[in-house]
């Protein structure tokens, strides 16, 4: 259903918008930051912190937040990296706020979050200031993981797979990934759980960083994931439901 969304939002975008135009934008050309390199230094804390105003398992988490505020106090708390939602249709993500957030933290690698399914969206993704973008498995061929995957690293962006099962690691892992994460949560029930991550952790070859995604809210659960091979760890909503969300991570990593 999201991917149909999507095609549909694609098309819509290209006929009014050229790739040749998303090449002029003053971003396109910029150089990108890495957020493997960020999260692999020596004491990072390995957070990537998500913008995320809402969600289809939540509805509205916080929609009266100002993505340039909350994103610099999640860098000043000592966020790795950053992930703001570009989906408006399921997430109420917009590229204004991409932008916003780019602009406030011009040396922090930052996701484009969104449901990535043509090589145009990269090109999007380019134009904005995005570092990484997100190949999720469940919604992409084998062969289309490969073919986004390199012409993202072409373009000098990172690569972030998802997938949430060994079936769909062992197919769709592939040279053109850089960081591979796991979905704590079950995309038809919504409950996460970090046995997801626990049980996938050895089964990842270990030339990628493995990153374990939703559902984290406290330190011991943090530390158990790092004991099992973790170097990232993806948050949103424990930070987003607070007033300071930017507190919230500080809290956290202590
Ligand atoms: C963050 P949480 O439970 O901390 O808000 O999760 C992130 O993992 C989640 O937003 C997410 C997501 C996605 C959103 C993971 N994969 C794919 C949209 C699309």
């Amino acid at each position: 259903k999201i991917v149909a969304h999507k095609r549909i939002e694609v098309a819509e975008a290209k006929s009014k918008v050229s790739t040749a135009d998303l090449e002029k934008a003053p971003l396109f050309g910029r150089k990108t930051l890495s957020l493997k390199q960020a999260l692999t230094a020596e004491g990072a804390s390995g957070v990537i912190s998500e913008f995320k105003r809402k969600s289809p398992s939540k509805g509205i988490i916080n929609d009266g937040v100002l993505p340039e505020i909350v994103t610099k106090g999640y860098v000043e708390a000592g966020a790795c990296g950053l992930s703001v939602l570009t989906d408006t249709e399921f997430f109420g993500g917009t590229f204004d706020d991409f932008a916003k957030a780019r602009a406030a933290n011009p040396s922090t690698p930052m996701l484009r979050k969104d449901f990535m399914i043509d090589e145009y969206q990269l090109w999007e993704a380019k134009a904005i200031g995005a570092d990484v973008i997100l190949l999720i498995a469940a919604c992409l061929t084998p062969a289309e993981v490969r073919h986004l995957g390199r012409k993202a690293q072409e373009l000098g962006l990172e690569v972030l797979l998802e997938v949430h099962d060994r079936e769909e690691l062992e197919q769709s892992v592939c040279e053109y990934v850089d960081m591979v994460g796991v979905n704590n949560r079950n995309l038809k029930t919504f409950v996460t759980s970090i046995e997801t991550s626990l049980e996938l952790a050895q089964l990842i070859p270990d030339n990628f960083v493995k990153i374990s995604e939703s559902g984290l809210k406290n330190a011991e659960t943090i530390l158990q994931l790092r004991e099992a091979g973790y170097q990232g760890f993806l948050i949103g909503e424990s930070f987003m439901v607070t007033e300071n969300p930017g507190l919230a991570l500080k809290e956290l990593i202590g």
